[in-house]
C-alpha cells in the first residue's frame, strides 16, 4: 500500500483517494520505463548468474547508466552479494532499494505556523511543486499562505497567485525588484496574523554557484528564522529528475549551504535517470519527500520507497 498523504502529514486519519494512488503509481511506472528498461532489460535476457563476475559487472554498469551513481551502486551490489541471491535479482535488487531510503519521509506542519521554505535552480519547478502541495494541505484540513519571494522573473508573482487561488490559499507578493526577504517577512507575519497553519515560501531559480543570490537566500532565511521560532520548518529542495547527477550535484551544494531538509524531486516522467532519487538518499543522507510525475495537481505524491523501487525495477 502507497504512503498516504495523511501519513506525510502526521494525520491521525488516513482519507485517501484509491483510485488517486494507483494512478499515480501508474504514471509513476509510466515514468520510470526509460530508467527501467537501461536498468533490467540487460539483466533479465542475459539472465542473471550470481557465481559469473561479468553478470555482477553489467548489473553495476546498469545501475550507473540510471544515474544511481558509484557509492549507491557499489552499496546495492554490496548488500546483493551478502544476501546470497536465491530468487529472481530483480525483486532482491528492488527490495535492497526499498531497504536504502530507510524510514519513510515526513513533512513537518505541526507547529502554527509552520513555514515551508522552496529553493532550487531555474526551471526545476518550485512554483508548480508548491502549488500542488498546498491544494494538498488545503483538503487536508490546513489553511495555507503562499509568499512569492520571487520578485526576479517576469510573471512568477502571477504563476503563484493562479495556483493559490487553485489551491485555497492565501497569497502574498510584491512587484517585481522588490527584496525577496521582505516578501519573505510580509508572508511570514502575515500567516502568523491570519492564523494559519502553513506558509509557504516561493524563491527565484538560482544556481548554487551564484554567491550573490545565494547570500539573497540565507537571507530570506534568516528573516524567516526571526519572525517564528523553529522556523523554516522545513527548507524543501526542488530537483529536476531528468538532470541526473547533475540534480545530485544541487543537492549536494543547496545542502551544504541552505540547511535543506528534504527533496522534491520532479519531472521523473520523461526521464531516464530516475535512478538518481537512490543517489541523493544515500550519498547525501537526504530525504526524498515528495515526487512529481507531472504537471497536473494529481501529479505529486509523498515519497514511497517501495512503489518507487517496484516501478523503477520491477518487469
Ligand atoms: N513533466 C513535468 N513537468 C513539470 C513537473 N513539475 C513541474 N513541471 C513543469 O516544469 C516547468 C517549470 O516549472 P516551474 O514550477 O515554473 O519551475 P520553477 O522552479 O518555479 O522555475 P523558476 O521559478 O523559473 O526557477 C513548468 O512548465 C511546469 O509545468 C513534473 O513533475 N513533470
Ligand atoms: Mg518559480
Amino acid at each position: 500500500m502507497s504512503y498516504t498523504w495523511s501519513e506525510l502529514l502526521g494525520d491521525d486519519v488516513a482519507p485517501e483517494d484509491e483510485s488517486e494512488r494507483t494512478g499515480f503509481f501508474a504514471r509513476m511506472r509510466e515514468s520510470l520505463a526509460k530508467s527501467r528498461t537501461a536498468l533490467t532489460a540487460e539483466l533479465a535476457s542475459a539472465g542473471f548468474d550470481s557465481s559469473d563476475d561479468e553478470a555482477w559487472e553489467r548489473l553495476e554498469e546498469a545501475l550507473i547508466r540510471s544515474d544511481v551513481g558509484v557509492p549507491a551502486t557499489a552499496e546495492l551490489v554490496r548488500r546483493l552479494e551478502a544476501r546470497g541471491l536465491t530468487g529472481g535479482l530483480e525483486d532482491a535488487l528492488a527490495a535492497e532499494v526499498e531497504e536504502l531510503f530507510g524510514d519513510p519521509p515526513t513533512l513537518a506542519v505541526a507547529a502554527r505556523p509552520s513555514v515551508i521554505l522552496v529553493v532550487g535552480v531555474n526551471g526545476t519547478g518550485k512554483t508548480t511543486t508548491i502549488g500542488k502541495l498546498a491544494r494538498k494541505l488545503h483538503e487536508h484540513g490546513r489553511s495555507v499562505l503562499v509568499g512569492a519571494a520571487d520578485t526576479f522573473r517576469a510573471a512568477a508573482e502571477e504563476q503563484l497567485e493562479i495556483w493559490a487561488e487553485r489551491a485555497g490559499a492565501d497569497f502574498v507578493g510584491a512587484p517585481r525588484g522588490a527584496d525577496p526577504a521582505a516578501v519573505a517577512f510580509d508572508a511570514v507575519e502575515a500567516a502568523r496574523a491570519r492564523g494559519r497553519d502553513v506558509a509557504i515560501i516561493d524563491t527565484a531559480g538560482r544556481l548554487h554557484t551564484q554567491t550573490n543570490l545565494m547570500a539573497e537566500l540565507e537571507k530570506v532565511r534568516r528573516v524567516i528564522e526571526g519572525r517564528v521560532e523553529g522556523a523554516p520548518h522545513e527548507t524543501l529542495l526542488v530537483v529536476d529528475a531528468t538532470t541526473g547527477q547533475n540534480g545530485l550535484q544541487q543537492a549536494k551544494l543547496f545542502g551544504a549551504t541552505a540547511s535543506v531538509t528534504g527533496v522534491a524531486l520532479t519531472k521523473l516522467d520523461g526521464s531516464a535517470r530516475g535512478g538518481v532519487a537512490i543517489a541523493i538518499a544515500v550519498e547525501l543522507g537526504l530525504p526524498v519527500k515528495l515526487v512529481g510525475v507531472g504537471e497536473g495537481v494529481e501529479d505529486l505524491r509523498p515519497f514511497d520507497a517501495g512503489d518507487y523501487a517496484r516501478a523503477l525495477i520491477s518487469p
